[in-house]
């Protein structure tokens, strides 16, 4: 992760319903500010329309700031918005699919759960994958159940390069455990964008990883 996206050992992840009230460019603004150099724009609820404004502001914002900015599900609104990749799960349009409509530069990143979903991934030329969900959460609606840290363990020993980032009820109290057991970037929701304040969320944050 950290040779793919320079910085990303916090990838911040948005998510309206779950931001205090607080529009998701302001989220985003504060997470830039923190140093966030990896963003992904991830709303389940928004209409597309919505969807393109946001993230039309968002590419501006990352650009400006040096950050990578990534689109979740929505090939259409990365394009449109010239976002540096697209992530997708295991529902959603396979990686080589996605890879035909946003060619060989731009980033994909792809969802997993298991060992096989893992080497399919990589087969079909994800350039990351999500390892995860690490541990309950309540982010996701109908996620799998945690998958546990031997999955990240597998990652690591099998996949020495693979960049990846550890995901699911990644919190402050146990990303120096995810980082301890091999992780470089960890991805997080709800423990940033439900933070009253964002930057010093990430400061405690960034201080659990490297204690
Ligand atoms: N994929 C697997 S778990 C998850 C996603 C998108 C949600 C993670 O959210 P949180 O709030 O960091 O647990
Ligand atoms: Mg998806």
């Amino acid at each position: 992760m950290i040779r793919l996206f320079p910085g990303a050992d916090i990838y911040a992840v948005t998510d309206d319903a779950l931001s205090l009230g607080r529009p998701v460019s302001t989220v985003v603004h504060e997470m830039l500010k923190a140093g966030i150099r990896l963003i992904q724009y991830r709303e389940k609820d928004k209409c597309a329309g919505q969807m393109l404004d946001d993230c039309l502001k968002i590419r501006a914002m990352t650009k400006e700031a040096n950050a990578a900015f990534i689109v979740n599900d929505h090939v259409d609104i990365a394009l449109l918005c010239e976002a540096d990749g697209v992530h997708v799960g295991q529902d959603d349009l396979p990686c080589e699919a996605v890879r035909s409509l946003i060619g060989p530069t731009r980033i994909i990143g792809v969802s997993t759960h298991s060992p096989e979903q893992a080497a399919k991934a990589v087969a079909d030329g994800a350039d990351y994958i999500g390892v995860g969900p690490l541990f309950p959460t309540r982010t996701k609606k109908d996620v799998t159940a945690p998958v546990g840290i031997g999955y990240l363990e597998h990652i690591v020993a099998v996949y020495p390069n693979l960049p990846f980032t550890a995901i699911g009820g990644v919190k402050i109290h146990n990303v120096a455990g995810v980082f301890r057991h091999g992780a470089r970037s960890c991805c997080m929701v709800s423990e940033i964008v439900s933070a009253p304040d964002i930057p010093a969320q990430i400061a405690r944050i960034r201080k659990a990883i490297t204690e």
